[in-house]
Parts: C-alpha cells; structure tokens; sequence
C-alpha cells in the first residue's frame, strides 16, 4: 500500500524560511512518491488570542503560500481543518484516553505559558486534536519540523493505547524531518527556534520578503565577534544557523561552505547567504502575488469536501469500535 503522508500548518501568518525549509519544502517533494494530505489547521490557530477577520485572511494567505511553493491541488487534499467536523469529533474520542500528565508536560504548552499566553483547555489538549488530525485519516508519516517530534510521540502513543483497547485500527505514524533544517534558528536569539510569533520581525525571513529586505535581515543577524566561518552550534551559533539555511538551499555539504567561506570575513559570507536565499525564496512570491483569493477559496472548499467524505468513512470504523454513533 502506498504509504499516506498527513501534515498541518496553523493559519497564523509571516511564513518564514524556518517553516520552509523545516517541513513546507517537504510537503512539495513528497507529492510525487506518496498520497498526500495538507491541512490548514484553524481550529488549532483558536487556542491562542486571536481576531476571527484576521484568522479568515491568514487562512486564505497560508493556502496561497502553499499552492505557491509547490503544493498542487490535483496531486494533493489541500483543506481547513474546520470544514471536517471529525477532526473535533476523534479529539473528543482520544482525548478520554489521554493521561493529563502527558500534556502537562508538553514543551510547546510549557514554552507557550511561561511566556504569558493565557492557558485554555484547547491550549493543554492541543496535541490531542493533533493526533485525531493525523489518526483520522490513518496517515503513517507526518513532514514536520524537530519543534513537533514531541506531539508525534502523543500520537504513536494514543494510537497503541486505542489499537490495544479497541482492535487495530490506526497505523503508528512517524515523524518525517529533514536531516538539515530542521530546527532553523532565530536571526536576532539564534539559541532560539526562528517562531511566527516572535514580535520581532527582524528575527525571522518570511517568504513574502522583497529581496533587499531578505539582505538586511541577514547582514543583522546576530553573529560572535570571531570573524571565522566555522560549524560550531555552542560557540558561534548564529553563524551555524547561517550555515545550515545555506547548505538547505544550496544542497552543498556545511564541511564544504564553511572549506569556501572559512577565511572571507562574515561580510563576504552573510552577502553570500542572502544571495542563495533570494534566489531560493524569490519564485514564491512572484507566483504567491499571481494567485487570486477566488480561485484559492474554491481549492479550499473543493477539498474540504473530499476530505469530509474520506473522512466520514474512516471515522464510522471507530464510532463503531468504541461503541457509539448511529451504525
Ligand atoms: P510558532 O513558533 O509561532 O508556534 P511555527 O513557526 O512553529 O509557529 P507552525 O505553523 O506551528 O509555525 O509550524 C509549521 C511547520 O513548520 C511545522 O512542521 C514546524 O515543525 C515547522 N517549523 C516551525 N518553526 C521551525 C523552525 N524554526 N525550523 C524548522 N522548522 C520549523
Ligand atoms: N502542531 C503543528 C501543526 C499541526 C500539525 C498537525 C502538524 C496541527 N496538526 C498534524 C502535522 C500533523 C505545529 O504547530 N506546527
């Protein structure tokens, strides 16, 4: 069987180059070799302050991202999460098998409210409907950055406990993270992961960033006082990041950028950097800007109704073997 590859973007806006090269590139190539699932997930963007016009917008915009950096309609079920009521439905359902412990210690839930976002049920079960989104279409393989290994773990998990309560229904699914990139860091804190909501923008590249603008982030990103080019996360880790966006886009090795860039000075390397991810990102906002809201709004609403019917005939299976529903 072919294998089913199920992943999820929250419509929260400012894109960035993390996000890219993390897992949305991914989402592109994968097209070719596996049945592919994409999914706009709104109803997780709610467990955080929000504006419900903006939300809409963001959700539009994010399909557009997609569509422009590769993700094709005929090829792959691109849908928002809130067209599919059995999402919610299955979170209900693996939510009464999930130990409270389990999501007390969630790294995202503890970074999120140490950081003084207001803590809501949704905000602690968030994992939870993360499971039921992949679960409900018995996906095998998640392309996601390393920030969500942890909820792919509550995933494979819940699935256990579910098969070994109720027969085997889901299939245990893995986590799919490029071997590069996969944590891309911020440009201004380069300990920390490169985030959407990072209030600085000059932490981030968003993929919608004109070109000069992509320069001037990269020649203000933070970097040691060291003027060599070296692979070294503890001591100089903002030119590492710097390396790891370079050798994603590039495809060359970091041993051989830095053979390259070793004795140049940091402003010969960061011009360098800018150069290759220009030209990386630059075909994604042309084709982002050639896209009409319409025509994205009616990908939307034709795939949420394939998913809804796809996902109506797997989720009857496990009404039935919990023990509930109309059958
Ligand atoms: P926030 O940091 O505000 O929670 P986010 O930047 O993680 O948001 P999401 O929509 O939650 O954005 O993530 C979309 C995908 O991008 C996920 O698969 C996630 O693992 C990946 N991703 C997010 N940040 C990075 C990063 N800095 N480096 C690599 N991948 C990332
Ligand atoms: N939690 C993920 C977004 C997400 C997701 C999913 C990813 C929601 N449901 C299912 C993969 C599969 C995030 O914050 N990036």
């Amino acid at each position: 069987m072919q294998h089913r590859i199920f992943s999820g973007v929250q419509p929260t806006g400012n894109i960035h180059i993390g996000n890219y090269l993390g897992a949305f590139r991914n989402w592109a190539r994968l097209q070719d070799d596996y049945d592919t699932i994409y999914c706009i997930v709104d109803l997780h963007a709610m467990t955080v302050d929000y504006d419900p016009v903006a939300l809409e917008k963001a959700r539009v915009d994010t399909a557009k991202i997609l569509l422009a950096l590769g993700v094709d309609p005929d090829r792959s079920l691109l849908y928002t999460q809130s067209q599919v009521p059995g999402h919610a439905e299955l979170a209900w359902i693996l939510g009464t098998m999930t130990p409270m412990g389990v999501l007390g210690r969630m790294t995202q839930f503890k970074e999120k409210t140490a950081a003084g976002v207001a803590s809501n049920l949704g905000l602690y079960s968030y994992p939870v409907l993360m499971a039921a989104d992949i679960l409900l279409y018995r996906a095998d393989l998640v392309p996601v950055g390393d920030d969500q290994r942890q909820h792919i773990e509550v995933t494979r998990d819940l699935a256990e406990r579910f098969n070994n309560r109720f027969g085997d229904v889901f299939p245990i699914p893995e986590a799919y993270v490029p071997e590069t990139s996969a944590r891309v860091m911020s440009l201004t804190d380069p300990t920390a992961k490169m985030s959407k909501s990072d209030p600085q923008m000059k932490s981030r590249i968003s993929l919608l960033d004109e070109p000069d603008m992509i320069r001037k982030r990269i020649r203000s990103a933070v970097t040691d006082s060291d003027p060599q080019v070296r692979y070294d996360t503890a001591a100089k880790p903002g030119i590492s990041n710097l390396l790891e966006i370079m050798s994603a886009c590039t495809g060359e090795p970091i041993e051989s950028l830095v053979d390259e860039y070793a004795s140049g000075g940091y402003g010969t390397f960061k011009d360098a950097v800018a150069d290759v991810v220009i030209a990386e990102i630059a075909p994604v906002r042309e084709r982002f800007e050639a896209l009409e809201n319409g025509d994205v709004r009616e990908v939307l609403r034709v795939g949420g109704v394939r998913a809804n019917e796809m996902a109506g005939t797997y989720q009857s299976e496990v009404l039935r073997a919990v023990g509930v529903g109309a059958f």
